[in-house]
C-alpha cells in the first residue's frame, strides 16, 4: 500500500472542521513553518522536487525563487482552483473533505513568498464549495492562523475566495488574473510570466490547490524525506482522478512510481475494467494530453512497464508517450468510439476557446466540422489528413495552451486509430447505429 500525505485523513469523521483537522495534527506544519525564515520554507520545497500539479509539471521551488521583490511592491500568491479539465477532479475532493489542509499550505506558501493577499480563484460550477472554504477560512482566523501579527510572528495574511463565472480558460494563468482582476479572461503573453508582473502588475505566484496542499507533507516530513518518495524527477505523491469504464471510480493518492497497470487493474485503485470488458485506450492526464492505446498504456516503446511518472506517461513525445497532466485518469473500454470521443473534445475547446488567436479560434471550430460529418457518415477520405493538417497549423501557434491542448487529442487519435476513423468513412449507416455506451468524464 502506497504512503498517503495528503488524503490519510480525509476519511476521518468532521476532518473538514477546525477542531478535527487539529486534533489530527493539523497546523503542525504552519507552526514548524513560521520558526523558519521565509527563505529556508522556500529552500525546504526546493529540496522536495515538488513539481505543479496542476497539468505543466513546473519545479515548485523554482517557480518561487523567480517571484520578483522590487522594494514597495506587494507580492500575491494565488491558488488555482478552477479545475475544469474533463476528466479531472482532484482539488474538488481536497477542497471538499479536507479544506484546512490547502488553508494551512495557503499559509504556510504565503509566508514564505511575502504575500498577505492570497485569493483563492474558484471554478464558478463548484457552486457548494466557497461556503465550505469560507467556513475553513473563518474556523483558522478565529484561531489566530489568520488576520494580523499571526501567532505573534508579526506576519499579517488574509484569504479570499474569488469565484469563476464557468469558463475553462480562465484556469490558464494568466486568464484566470485578468479574470480576478475584473476584466474577460483572455490569456496574456508571455514573458513577462506572472512571477515579474501579475495581478496587478505586482509580482504573483500562481499554483494549483494540489500542489499547495502538497507544502504541508513537505514542511512535517521535510524536503528530502518527501523526495525519497517516487522516482527522484517525479517526487512525492499525487492524486489520481480515475473516471471512465473502471470498476471504482474515484479520486486515488498513489506513490509516483507506481505501475499503470496496477493502477487499473489492482483492487486498490481503479479495481480493473468494468464488465469484465478489454481495455482498449485510456488518456492518462485530463482531456488535453494524448490518448494512449493499451499496448503502449501498458508498457513504454522499450517494453519496460509504464510507470504513473511525468517522465514514464511523457516519454518519447508524440509518438509514443503521452503526459501526466492534471491526473485526469479517463479510461475507455473496448466498446468505445475513439471518433466520437475525439468530436466531444473538439467540441469542447472549440466552446472554451476565447477566440483572441486565429489557429485557435478557427482551427478549432474547422476540426469539430470535419470530426462530425466523420462520425456523421458524411466523412471523406481526404478528411484524415485535412484534420491532421489543421492540428498541425495549431499546434505550438498560438498564445496560450489551450490551443495545443486542442490540437494533440486529436493528433494522437489519428495517430493510433487511423482504422477506426477510416472505418466510419467506409461504413457511414453501420457506424452511426452503433451504440457506443460511452464512458463518462
Ligand atoms: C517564471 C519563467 N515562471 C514557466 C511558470 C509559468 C507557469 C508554470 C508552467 O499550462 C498546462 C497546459 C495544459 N519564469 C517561467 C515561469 N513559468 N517558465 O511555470 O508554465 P507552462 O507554460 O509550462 O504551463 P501552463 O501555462 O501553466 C498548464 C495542461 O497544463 N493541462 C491543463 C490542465 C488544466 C487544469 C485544470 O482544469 N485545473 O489542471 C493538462 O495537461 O494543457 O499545457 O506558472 O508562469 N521563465
Ligand atoms: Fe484564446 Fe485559444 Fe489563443 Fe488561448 S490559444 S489565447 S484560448 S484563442
Amino acid at each position: 500500500m502506497g504512503r498517503k500525505l495528503l488524503l490519510d485523513k480525509a476519511h476521518i469523521e468532521g476532518i473538514r472542521y477546525y477542531d478535527t483537522y487539529r486534533q489530527h495534527g493539523g497546523y503542525a506544519a504552519a507552526e514548524k513553518a513560521l520558526k523558519l525564515a521565509p527563505g529556508d520554507v522556500v529552500e525546504e520545497v526546493k529540496k522536495s522536487g515538488l513539481r505543479g500539479r496542476g497539468g505543466a509539471g513546473f519545479p515548485t521551488g523554482m517557480k518561487w525563487s523567480f517571484l520578483a521583490k522590487p522594494e514597495g511592491v506587494p507580492r500575491y500568491l494565488v491558488c488555482n482552483a478552477d479545475e475544469s479539465e474533463p476528466g479531472t477532479f482532484k482539488d474538488r475532493y481536497l477542497m471538499e473533505f479536507i479544506p484546512h489542509l490547502l488553508i494551512e499550505g495557503l499559509l504556510i506558501s504565503s509566508y514564505a513568498l511575502g504575500s498577505n493577499r492570497t485569493y483563492i480563484y474558484i471554478r464558478g460550477e463548484y457552486a457548494w464549495i466557497p461556503d465550505i472554504l469560507e467556513q475553513a477560512i473563518g474556523e483558522a482566523r478565529q484561531h489566530g492562523w489568520l488576520g494580523k501579527n499571526i501567532q505573534g510572528t508579526g506576519f499579517d495574511l488574509e484569504i479570499y475566495v474569488h469565484r469563476g463565472a464557468g469558463a475553462y480558460i480562465c484556469g490558464e494563468e494568466t486568464a484566470l488574473i485578468e479574470s480576478l482582476e475584473g476584466k474577460r479572461g483572455n490569456p496574456r503573453i508571455k514573458p513577462p510570466f506572472p512571477a515579474v508582473k501579475g495581478v496587478w502588475d505586482c509580482p504573483t505566484v500562481v499554483n494549483n490547490v494540489e500542489t499547495l496542499a502538497a507544502v504541508v507533507p513537505i514542511i512535517n516530513i521535510g524536503g528530502e524525506e518527501y523526495a525519497k518518495i517516487g522516482t527522484g524527477k517525479s517526487a512525492g505523491t499525487k492524486l489520481i482522478s480515475a473516471c471512465g469504464n473502471i470498476n471504482k471510480p474515484g479520486v486515488y493518492e498513489i506513490e509516483m512510481n507506481l505501475t499503470v497497470e496496477e493502477f487499473i487493474f489492482s483492487d486498490e485503485y481503479c479495481g480493473g475494467i468494468a464488465g469484465g470488458k478489454k481495455l482498449k485506450a485510456c488518456i492518462p492526464g485530463g482531456s488535453s494530453v494524448p490518448i494512449l492505446p493499451a499496448n503502449l498504456l501498458l508498457k513504454t516503446a522499450k517494453g519496460e512497464p509504464r510507470l504513473m511518472t511525468y517522465e514514464s506517461l511523457g516519454d518519447g513525445g508524440f509518438v509514443t508517450g503521452s503526459a501526466m497532466g492534471s491526473g485526469g485518469f479517463i479510461v475507455f473500454d473496448e466498446d468505445q468510439c475513439v471518433v466520437r470521443h475525439t468530436l466531444t473534445l473538439a467540441r469542447f475547446y472549440h466552446h472554451e476557446s476565447c477566440g483572441q488567436c486565429s489557429p485557435c479560434r478557427e482551427g478549432t471550430g474547422w476540426m469539430e466540422k470535419v470530426l462530425h460529418n466523420i462520425e456523421y457518415g458524411k466523412g471523406k477520405m481526404s478528411d484524415i489528413d485535412l484534420l491532421w493538417d489543421i492540428q498541425q497549423k495549431i499546434d505550438g501557434r498560438t498564445i496560450c495552451p489551450l490551443g495545443d491542448a486542442a490540437a494533440w487529442p486529436v493528433a494522437a487519435a489519428i495517430r493510433h486509430f487511423r482504422d477506426e476513423f477510416e472505418w466510419h468513412i467506409l461504413h457511414p449507416e453501420e457506424a452511426q447505429q452503433r451504440n457506443y455506451g460511452l464512458a463518462h468524464y
